[in-house]
C-alpha cells in the first residue's frame, strides 16, 4: 500500500495510526517535540525524528520541518491525525507537490469546508438545508436586528473561519447586537486571523449529531452512521456515543443520505464528518470536518471496522472496501475523553503535570486509547487529552453501565482528570433517558460537589471530621480487617509532611460526584446559579492565565451577582469574568492588554 508512513502528530492519535499501520505491515515514522522524546508513539514507531522546539508552532505545526522529515525519511505518505495540520489545505497541497500522499481529502475540499459560509453554500447546493441563516459576512449590527426580527430571536453570530464554537455569540435581543458582533469579530480575528462572521437562527435545545462519511477516488461515498456528541462543555466534548439515541429510522436514514450528498458535492475523498444540529425531529447542516475525529472509535466499535485502515486504503487509490449493504451495526458504543483538567465546581481548569499512576480499565467491551503512560508528563503546550475510554455494549443502557464501571476502574494519579465529571454525566437520569442537549452539561448538571484530587493524599483534610480543622492533619486510607471482614478506612492523622498539600475540595474520586439537576418534561430545569445570595468573594479573580481584552466596570460602579467585570482571552477563547457578589467596585486592577495568571485579582467589590 505505502512503503512508509509519516505520522505528523503526537499522543494517542499518533499511536492509533501507528497501530493500524503495523497491522498492515507499513513501516512508520514518528516525530517528536523536545518534551515528547519519550512519548509512547515515538517508541512504537519504526523510526522517529526530532521536531526541535517546545510550542506547537515550532513543532507539529511547522510545515517546513515536517516536509524536510518527509524527504529525509523516505516516507511516501503522511497521516496528519486530527488537529495540527490535519485541516490545513496548504500543507495538504505541499505534500502532494512533493510527490507524496496526504492521507486526507483533496486540498480543495478542505478549503470549501474550512470557510463555514462556503460550506453552507455547498450543502445548500447539494440540497441539504442548514439552520436558516446568511451567506455573506455581517458587518453591521442592524443586519442582526433585521435577521432576528424576520427569523426569530435569539440569533447566533458565528465566525466564518472558526469552528469548535470559537467566535460564536448568541444575541438574545436587539440591544445586545452591537457588543456581540464586536466581541465575535475580535475573538475570531485573534483565533483565526480573520474577522468575518455570519448569522444563523439560534436553536435553543438541540443535540449535536454528526455523520461519519467515507468517499473513495472512484465516486463511491458511504455513511458509517451517526454519533451524538451533545455532552460538551465550552465546546470541549466530554462524552460521545454511537448510534445517536432516539432518532427515528426515517431521520437516521435521511441524515446519512444528506451527509453523503454533501461529501459527493464537494469532491470529497477519505474520512469526513458532517455535523448536524437535531431538534424537534428536524436536522440542519452545521459544518463538515475534513479529518478523522477524536471520537471515531465509537463508530469503529459499532461497525467492527478500522477507520484508519479505510483511510489508508482510499488514500492509496483503492475503492472503498465496504459497501452500504455490508454494514452490520451492532449494539452501542460510548467514549469518554479523559482530559487533564480539574472539573471541580464545574471549572475544568487545566491540570498539566506528571502522571504518577495510570491503571487502565479492562475487561469485556473496554478499550483505552492513550497517548501517555505512568511517568509521562502532560505538557501545558499541547492538548489536555490523556486517554479515550471507549466501551461497547449490546444496548445503550448496557454500554452506559459498562462505562461507569470502566471509569471507576481507571485510576490516574499525579494530575486531575475529568473522570468525576464523566461519572456525573453517565449516572444522571437525564443522560440515561436522553433528555440532554448541547447546553445540558453547562446549564443543568451540578458539578459543585465534584472534585478530582491529583493524588489520594491531596484529599488531605478535604472532609475533616466535624470539630477538627484540616490544619496539621493528613488523610490516610488504610485497610483493616475486623473479625475476618475487610474494611477500607480513612484516617485523619497528624501530618508528618512539614508542608502538607493545600486542601482542594470535598470528596476523593469519581464516585463522589453528586449530580442534582432536576428534570421537568422534555427539558431539564436549569439549576440555580451559584452565589445567588450574593455572599461570594469580594476579590474577583481569573481562573486561568490569559490576556484581559476588555474591562467593563470602573471604581464606584454598582455591580450585581453574575455581572461581567472584564473579558479574559485564554486559550483563544473569550471568557466573561463575573462578580460573585453584589456591591460597589472598590478597585480595578487591570486594563485591556494586561497579562494575568490563574488566581490573579482583577477587581475588588465592597
Ligand atoms: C449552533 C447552536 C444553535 N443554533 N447554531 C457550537 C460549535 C459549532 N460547531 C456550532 N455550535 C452551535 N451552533 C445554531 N444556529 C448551538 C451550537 C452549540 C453546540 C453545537 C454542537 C455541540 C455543542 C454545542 C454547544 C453549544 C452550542
Amino acid at each position: 500500500m505505502f512503503d512508509k508512513l509519516l505520522v505528523a502528530n503526537r499522543g494517542e492519535i499518533a499511536l492509533r495510526v501507528i497501530r493500524t499501520a503495523r497491522e498492515l505491515e507499513i513501516p512508520t515514522v514518528a516525530v517528536y517535540a523536545d518534551g515528547d522524546r519519550a512519548g509512547v508513539w515515538v517508541r512504537e514507531a519504526d523510526e522517529a525524528y526530532a521536531l526541535p522546539g517546545t510550542s506547537a508552532a515550532e513543532t507539529y505545526l511547522d510545515q517546513a520541518k515536517l516536509l524536510a522529515i518527509l524527504e529525509r525519511s523516505g516516507a511516501t505518505a503522511v497521516h496528519p491525525g486530527y488537529g495540527f495540520l490535519s485541516e490545513n489545505a496548504s500543507f495538504a497541497r505541499a505534500v502532494e507537490e512533493a510527490g507524496k500522499v496526504f492521507v486526507g481529502p483533496p486540498a480543495s475540499a478542505i478549503e470549501v469546508m474550512g470557510d463555514k459560509i462556503s460550506a453552507r453554500v455547498a450543502a445548500q447546493a447539494a440540497g441539504v438545508a442548514g439552520v436558516p441563516g446568511t451567506t455573506t459576512p455581517t458587518t453591521d449590527p442592524a443586519e442582526i436586528v433585521a435577521f432576528g426580527d424576520e427569523h426569530g430571536w435569539p440569533v447566533a453570530i458565528k465566525a466564518a473561519f472558526g469552528g469548535g464554537g470559537r467566535g460564536m455569540r448568541v444575541v438574545e435581543r436587539p440591544a445586545d447586537a452591537e457588543a456581540a458582533l464586536e466581541s465575535a469579530q475580535r475573538e475570531s480575528q485573534a483565533a483565526f486571523g480573520r474577522p468575518e462572521c455570519y448569522l444563523e437562527r439560534y436553536l435553543v435545545w438541540p443535540r449535536h449529531v454528526e455523520v461519519q462519511v467515507f468517499a473513495d477516488a472512484h465516486g463511491n461515498a458511504l455513511s458509517l452512521g451517526e454519533r451524538d456528541c451533545s455532552c460538551q462543555r465550552r465546546h470541549q466534548k466530554l462524552v460521545e456515543e454511537s448510534p445517536a439515541p432516539g432518532l427515528s429510522d426515517e431521520v437516521r436514514r435521511a441524515m446519512g443520505q444528506a451527509a453523503v450528498d454533501v461529501a459527493l458535492a464537494c469532491g470529497y475523498r477519505g474520512a469526513g464528518t458532517v455535523e448536524f444540529l437535531y431538534q424537534d425531529g428536524e436536522f440542519y447542516f452545521l459544518e463538515m470536518n475534513t479529518r478523522l475525529q477524536v471520537e471515531h472509535p465509537v463508530t469503529e466499535e459499532v461497525l467492527g471496522l478500522d477507520l484508519v485502515a479505510l483511510q489508508l486504503a482510499v488514500a492509496a487509490g483503492e475503492p472503498l472496501p465496504v459497501r452500504a449493504e455490508d454494514l452490520a451495526p451492532r449494539g452501542h458504543a460510548i467514549e469518554c475523553r479523559l482530559n487533564a483538567e480539574d472539573p471541580a465546581k464545574g471549572r475544568f481548569l487545566p491540570s498539566p503535570g506528571t502522571i504518577t499512576r495510570f491503571d487502565r480499565a479492562d475487561g469485556p467491551g473496554v478499550r483505552t486509547d492513550a497517548g501517555y503512560e505512568a511517568g509521562d508528563t502532560v505538557s501545558q503546550f499541547f492538548d489536555n487529552l490523556v486517554a479515550k475510554l471507549v466501551v461497547w455494549g449490546p444496548t445503550r443502557e448496557a454500554a452506559r453501565r459498562r462505562m461507569l464501571r470502566a471509569l471507576r476502574e481507571t485510576r490516574i494519579e499525579g494530575i486531575s482528570t475529568t473522570i468525576p465529571a464523566q461519572v456525573a454525566i453517565l449516572s444522571h437520569p437525564d443522560f440515561a433517558a436522553v433528555r440532554h442537549s448541547t447546553r445540558w452539561v453547562e446549564e443543568n448538571l451540578d458539578l459543585s460537589e465534584v472534585s478530582s484530587p491529583r493524588t489520594p493524599a491531596e484529599a488531605t483534610g478535604s472532609a475533616p471530621p466535624a470539630g477538627s480543622t484540616s490544619e496539621g492533619r493528613q488523610l490516610r486510607e488504610v485497610e483493616a480487617e475486623v473479625d475476618g471482614r475487610r474494611y477500607q478506612v480513612r484516617l485523619w492523622v497528624p501530618a508528618t509532611d512539614p508542608d502538607p498539600p493545600v486542601p482542594r475540595a470535598t470528596g476523593s474520586r469519581g464516585a463522589d460526584a453528586r449530580p442534582t439537576a432536576r428534570s421537568a418534561g422534555g427539558r431539564p430545569a436549569p439549576r440555580a446559579a451559584d452565589g445567588g445570595g450574593g455572599t461570594g468573594d469580594a476579590a474577583v479573580t481569573v481562573p486561568m492565565q490569559g490576556t484581559i481584552v476588555k474591562v467593563l466596570v470602573s471604581p464606584g460602579d454598582e455591580v450585581e451577582v453574575g455581572q461581567t467585570v472584564c473579558v479574559l482571552e485564554a486559550m483563544k477563547m473569550e471568557n466573561a469574568i463575573t462578580a460573585e457578589r453584589a456591591g460597589i467596585v472598590k478597585e480595578v486592577r487591570v486594563a485591556p492588554g494586561d497579562t494575568v495568571g490563574g488566581g490573579d485579582v482583577v477587581a475588588v467589590i465592597d
